[in-house]
């Protein structure tokens, strides 16, 4: 399969990397949009949110605390938002799920 994310959790492709464990990888974004912007992945291949199933579900749990650790360690005690895009209107383009960790400016709402 070609993946991009998997080729990243691998090691085929580098990343910038803020996070890692057995499960999960967290690295900076190569297109940030804003002044912290981290990709959380799980290591193990999902498609997207859509894929999520009580077998595969675990990790999504992980991924939270995860990120609740990462906000520790950057120091992103003012706020942050974390945003999953799922499928063509949801605005996804890397079909492996993840999970933007965005923080360092106000954040509007709605999204675009
Ligand atoms: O988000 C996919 C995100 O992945 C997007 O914000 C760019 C980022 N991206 C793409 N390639 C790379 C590499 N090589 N390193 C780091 N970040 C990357 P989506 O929600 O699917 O649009």
């Amino acid at each position: 399969m070609d993946c991009l994310f998997c080729g990243i959790a691998g090691g085929e492709i580098p990343s910038t990397k803020v996070y890692e464990d057995e499960q999960v990888l967290a690295f900076r974004d190569i297109d940030p949009k804003a002044p912290f912007h981290a990709v959380v992945i799980p290591k193990r291949h999902i498609g997207s949110a859509a894929e999520i199933t009580p077998e595969n579900s675990a990790v999504v749990a992980h991924i939270y605390e995860v990120i609740a650790e990462i906000a520790r360690r950057e120091k992103l005690e003012k706020g942050f938002r974390v945003v999953t895009n799922c499928g063509e209107e949801g605005g996804q383009t890397v079909g492996h799920l993840h999970f933007h960790l965005l923080a360092g400016r106000n954040l509007g709402w709605p999204p675009g």
